[in-house]
């Protein structure tokens, strides 16, 4: 067995940050498959009884630990790891205060975004939709400000801010209906050079479950 687990599955962009954390520090990791379109597995209570109360992925699990939250989970490995880890309280309040806004604002808008226009079925309703797509424009040039002045959200080096904010930000345009790399000009560079570090993958190539079955 691995050291580590992650339930997960590959549409899940909340999950891509750990996975791509655990891959990014060569962590001897292995997916746990959550069905989440066919069986609704994380509103099962089994799966709220035995992996998480809060009825969500992802999950990591390192021995006897289970950890949710993204956050939380990277904060975790990064600690662990010494990687992509924020150095001194400066920078880890400022790794929080991002993480915070990310899971709100910026991937906390565009999961429901994209699940409702190209996941749902029958899919959101416009009305919807448009209030999402307003936050979303605010944002993402929010951070595209931040990434105006530095490589990175906290500076010269990537941290777990930047793998939390990554989160939906590779999944294919066709997906969102707008392309966010070309749309943004700073987000398009540190995207790049995310993916430069050794040991990036996709999402879909990460974490099973793509393409999706029939529905
Ligand atoms: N803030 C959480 C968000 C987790 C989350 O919303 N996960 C989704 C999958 S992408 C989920 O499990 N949703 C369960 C549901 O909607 O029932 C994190 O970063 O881990």
């Amino acid at each position: 067995m691995a050291e580590y687990q992650l339930y997960c599955f590959a549409q899940s962009g909340n999950a891509y940050r750990v996975a791509l954390m655990l891959n990014l520090i060569g962590a001897d990791w292995e997916p746990i498959f959550v069905d989440f379109f066919l069986k609704g597995e994380p509103r099962t209570p089994d799966y709220r009884a035995g992996v998480n109360e809060m009825g969500e992925v992802p999950v990591l699990v390192h021995g006897g630990k289970k950890l949710s939250q993204s956050g939380v989970a990277l904060t975790y490995l990064a600690e662990r790891s010494g990687k992509f880890r924020p150095e001194g309280e400066e920078e880890r309040l400022e790794a929080l205060r991002w993480i915070i806004f990310d899971n709100q604002k910026v991937n906390g808008y565009l999961r429901p975004y994209r699940f409702l226009r190209f996941l749902a079925k029958p899919p959101g309703d416009p009305a919807v939709l448009a209030f999402l797509k307003g936050r979303i424009d605010n944002s993402l040039a929010i951070v595209d400000k931040r990434l105006s002045a530095r490589p990175f959200v906290l500076g010269s080096r990537p941290t777990i801010a930047d793998l939390s904010l990554v989160g939906y930000l590779y999944y294919p345009p066709e997906e969102f209906g707008f392309d966010i790399a070309a749309e943004q000009k700073n987000i398009a560079p540190w995207l790049g050079r995310i993916k430069a570090l050794p040991g990036w993958r996709h999402p879909y190539d990460l974490m099973p479950g793509h393409p999706l079955p029939p529905r």
